[in-house]
Formats: structure tokens, sequence, C-alpha cells
């Protein structure tokens, strides 16, 4: 049998030129292998959309790599030989190719990391699983950075990714004396029928194909293939990327934690999918942000807000994955039991609120990330639901989440779970601020100026019912400390409404009565 030397393995989420385990490699003695299975699509039920992208895209690289003189060993998922599980799929690669190494990235999920590291010995030769170099911090940048603090405070983790890029910066102060304009970024938003729209990308023959078998194969999966409109190819994702940049990241800033009915992207990127499933450089997309700003295209608050998400946030949940990774996924601080209400994969609940952004959800697996914190994570935290549940849900219904980054941003930012080790406070809010920052209220069956009875807006309730059940734990948070100086000036038949109203409510949630 002939022997090829290297057999590169490249994963779903690894479609990348520069992936390191491309580095070195040679198209006439090595193989690459790609393959689609079943245990990848099936251990969450992952969006349709989102199987259709990942699908399709691999596809699309496999050519791309192909018509650079690589040989493509690619499975996919309707194969007859599909064993259906990664390890399966490289043993059957070893068993025809007899390769001397195994070449492969560092994967995304810890799951899988774990199975990769008994490939040596499965395999019966050397593996070499090489680190993801995608990311600005690496895993041992982070640990330094994070070891022997108290506070892992994401706004000095940022300050130095922005000194080792150098983005922003003159010499050793950030450009325009200041690191961070959040505080001009909260403006609420109203429709404008001038915003330009985001590019889409009509399917094309490949894609068509794996829409058909996903529908097929995924009756019970969230979505539908119909109106898939994902960039499936890197030269795409670049188009939605430069699109970004010139129409939408001048005004990014303004309406970055706005929520507006019936315009669910606003000014934001929708270029997550694109970043992690590695067609896209997050440092390049901010280098050209920053060219904007230089060139006087867009305003600071905008473009150190966008940087400060993908050189900042994306960077420090990674690490805080990592680091704190197996445990990280069983944390419950609060412990939150209650399961996750049917209305979470129907969108058929009269607060418009959550029914707007769960149907969004359902019809773009695509939330942005006010409304994926603020309205579905934000109930999920007041009515105190399973945060493992909840961690389940955001993994199967977005097309950009990886257990990488959607679990610290569920189990940390959004659910406190871990007890504040992300957040130095939960992201808890009642009607006021959903009224603040969105036209949701206009359109509910509930008022949300009434606090507690009929019709009353539940999440006024439920906020009040939230920081009462939970006082011994929360109450000590010196950022909670207001509210509950409010709760506590409260009469106590006040208080007792509130309560009532709560209780009224979840045992209506409890009983799958619609709310
Ligand atoms: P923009 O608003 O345009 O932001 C620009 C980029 O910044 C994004 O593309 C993304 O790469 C990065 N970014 C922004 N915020 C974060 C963050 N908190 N963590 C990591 N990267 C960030 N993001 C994912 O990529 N996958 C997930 O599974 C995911 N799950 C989330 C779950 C919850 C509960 C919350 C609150 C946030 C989650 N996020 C996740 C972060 C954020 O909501 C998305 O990155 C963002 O909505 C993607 O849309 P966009 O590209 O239009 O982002
Ligand atoms: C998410 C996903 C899906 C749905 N399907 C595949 C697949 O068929 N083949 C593949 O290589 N990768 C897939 N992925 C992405 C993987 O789940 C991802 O690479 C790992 O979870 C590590 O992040
Ligand atoms: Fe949501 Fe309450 Fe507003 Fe209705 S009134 S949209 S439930 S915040």
């Amino acid at each position: 049998m002939s022997r090829c030397r290297n057999l590169i393995f490249i994963l779903g989420d690894q479609l990348s030129l520069e992936i390191s385990s491309l580095e070195g490699a040679d198209p006439a003695n090595d193989v690459v292998l790609m393959c689609e299975v079943a245990e990848e699509t099936t251990y969450v039920r992952h969006h349709r959309k989102k199987i259709i992208l990942i699908l399709s895209a691999m596809r699309h690289f496999a050519e791309e790599l192909s018509a650079k003189g690589f040989e493509v060993r690619y499975i996919r998922l309707d194969d007859d030989e599909n064993t259906g599980s990664f390890t399966g799929e490289l043993k059957r690669a070893v068993g025809s190719l007899n390769p001397e190494h195994i070449v492969v990235t560092e994967p995304g999920e810890w799951r899988v990391l774990h199975a990769m590291q008994n490939w040596e010995e499965q395999m019966g030769r050397s593996v070499d699983i090489r680190t993801d170099r995608r990311f600005i911090a690496s895993h041992e940048d982070f640990r330094q950075w994070a070891e022997g603090r108290k506070q892992m405070t994401m706004e000095f983790f940022y300050r130095e990714m922005r000194r080792k890029t150098g983005l922003l910066m003159e010499g050793d102060q950030p450009v325009s004396g200041r690191w961070n304009y959040d505080s001009e970024n909260r403006a609420p938003a109203k429709t404008d029928l001038f915003r330009p729209r985001h590019p889409t990308f009509a399917p094309d023959e490949t894609t068509r194909s794996v829409m058909e078998l996903v529908d097929a194969r995924f009756p019970d999966h969230m979505g539908k293939a119909k109106g898939f409109s994902f960039a499936v190819t890197r030269k795409d994702a670049e188009k939605a990327a430069d699109a970004f940049i010139v129409e939408f990241l001048p005004r990014f800033g303004e309406t970055q934690d706005a929520m507006v009915r019936d315009d669910p992207n606003l000014n934001h990127s929708l270029i997550s999918f694109y970043i992690n499933i590695g067609f896209l450089d997050p440092l390049a997309v901010c280098q050209a942000a920053e060219r904007a700003y230089l060139q006087g295209d867009a305003p600071i608050n905008a473009v150190e807000g966008f940087i400060r998400q993908i050189i900042g946030w994306r960077e420090y949940i990674r690490g805080v994955y990592w680091m704190f990774m197996p445990d990280y996924a069983r944390k419950n601080f609060l412990d939150a039991s209650r399961p996750l209400p049917d209305f979470y994969w129907s969108g058929k609940t009269d607060m418009a609120c959550m029914a707007t952004v769960i149907r969004e959800t359902i019809d773009n697996a695509y939330a942005h990330h006010i409304q994926r914190l603020m309205i579905t994570g934000n109930f999920a935290l007041l009515a105190g639901l399973d945060p493992h549940a909840v961690h389940e849900w955001y993994l199967e219904v977005y097309a950009d989440a990886y257990e990488w980054v959607e679990l610290p941003n569920v189990i940390g930012m959004s659910q406190f779970a871990d007890g504040g080790l992300l957040g130095s406070k939960p992201y808890a809010a009642s009607g006021a601020y959903i009224s603040r920052m969105s036209d949701y209220c206009e359109n509910c069956r509930y008022d949300v100026h009434r606090k507690t009875g009929e019709g009353a807006c539940p999440f006024n309730a439920l906020y009040w019912d939230f920081l009462d059940r939970n006082a011994e734990k929360l109450s000590g948070n010196r950022r909670l400390a207001q509210p509950y100086a409010t709760w506590r000036r409260m009469s106590d038949t006040k208080r007792e409404d509130y309560r009532q109203s709560a209780r009224l409510f979840l045992q209506k949630l409890d009983k799958g009565e619609p709310v």
C-alpha cells in the first residue's frame, strides 16, 4: 500500500488556508481529511441553517484545497460507509491511507479535545495537535494574565490586547486619550427606512443540495432551509465584512445596544459566523475597522466599540472557557432548575419581546448581542431556568455557536451561573430597560408600566422576585446595592404583591399554560 506522509484533519470550524494544521503541508505527499458526521450534527439539535452553513462551507473549502493541488478525502453525511464520528472517520482514513503522522489543529471544544487526546493510542501513530493561531491571546497568555488576579476584569485584559496588537494606539496610550467609549453606545434606536440592507448570498448548486439533505435528515431541528442566505465561501464572507465596514460601521456604536421590531440586524456586522468558521481573520477585520477610523470614515465610538468586541470580549471569553473547563459547563451558582418553556422553540408567547427575538432566531439562526443578553437571557435568569438547558439552547439555535464562545457567554455573562467570575453583576433587568431600549412593548399584550397583577409586564415582578429569591447570594454584591436598597424601602404589601405576581406567572409557566 502506498503511504501518505501526513494526514491533515481539518474540522468544520477550521476553514482557513492559514490554519496551523496546514503549515508546512505538501500537496505531493500529504492528504487532507474532512468529514461531515452525524455526531457533530446531532450532539445538540443544531438549527438547520447552522448545519447548512457548516456543511456547505466545508464542501466549498474542500474545493478550494483541491484547486490548490491537495488530495482531499471528503466524507459526506450520506456516504454509505460514514461511521458518524470524527474518531470513526479518522480510523477509516488511517486504515486506507496508512499515514506516517496525523496533524490537526486543536479544536474549539473541550469534548473534542478530550477525544483527540486518545487518538495517538487508538490510531497507533503520532498525532500532532497544533495550537490554533487564529487568536490574539494564546491559552498561556490568558492564564498568565488571569493568574493571581482577584477579579478578571475584561477591560484590563482588553487594554493588554490593544497594546499587543497596536490597534487604536499611539505608543503606549489609546488614540484620542480614552480606552473605552461604551458609555456613548447606549442609545435606543428607531426604525430607519434608509438603513442599508446587509448583503445576502443566493445558494449555488452545492448549497442547494445541502439544503435538501438537511431538511430531509433533520426535520425535528429548529428552522428551515428555505431562505438560507449566508456566505459559504471565504470570498463572499470577505464581501460581507467589506460591506459592514463601509455601510454599517459608522453607525455601529449608536445602535449597538438598541432593539427594533422589523430590523433584526440594525448596524451589527453579522460576521461572527464567518470569523468563527475560519473564513475571516479577526485581526484583519479589526485592522480594516481601524483604517476606516484613520481615514475619517467612521467615528471613534463606533470603531473602538467594534474592536473591543473582537479583541476584548471574544478573546477573553475563549480564555475563560479553556481555563475553567470542564467544570465550567456545570456551574449553577443560583441553583436554578426550571426547564426551558416550550416557547423557546416555537416563539409562541404573548410577551412581544420574547416572541420577536425567538421568531427571528427561528427564521435567521441569528439574534444580535442585546437580544441574546437582555431578552432571552434576561428572561431565563429572572425565571430561574436551568443554566445547562439554557446553554444547550443557545448552542443549538445560533449559527455562530461553538461551545468555546457560547458557553461562557451563557453560563457566565448571561446566567451568572459562575457566581461572578466573568461578570461583576447579573444582567438582570425589568421591563423598563426593555421599553427604553426597544420598541417591543408598543406591540405587547402586557403593559410595561404596570408593576403587578393581571396584564402587568412579567419582567417587572420577575425582576424583584429574582432579587428577593437570591438575596442570600446577591445582596452583598456592591453593584446591586441600589436595587436591594430600593427593595428594602418598599412597603411589605408592595413586596408581597411582587412576590405573588411572580409566583402566579411562574406557576403558569410550570403548568405549560400560555403566558
Ligand atoms: P457584532 O455586534 O457586529 O460584534 C462584532 C463581533 O464581535 C462579533 O462578530 C463577534 O465576533 C464579536 N463579539 C461581540 N460580542 C462578543 C461576545 N460577548 N463574545 C464573543 N464575541 C463577541 N457569539 C458567538 O460568536 N457565538 C455564540 O455562540 C455566542 N453566544 C452568545 C450567547 C449569549 C447569551 C450572549 C449574551 C452573547 C453570545 N455571543 C456569541 C456574543 C455576541 O452576541 C455575538 O458574537 C454577536 O451577536 C454576533 O453578531 P455580529 O457578528 O453581528 O456581532
Ligand atoms: C457544528 C458542526 C456540525 C454541525 N457539523 C460538523 C461536521 O459535520 N463536521 C465537522 O468537521 N464539524 C462540524 N461541526 C463543527 C464541529 O462541531 C466543531 O469543529 C467542533 O465542535 C470543535 O469546535
Ligand atoms: Fe416584553 Fe414586558 Fe415589553 Fe411585553 S411589556 S414587550 S413582556 S418588556
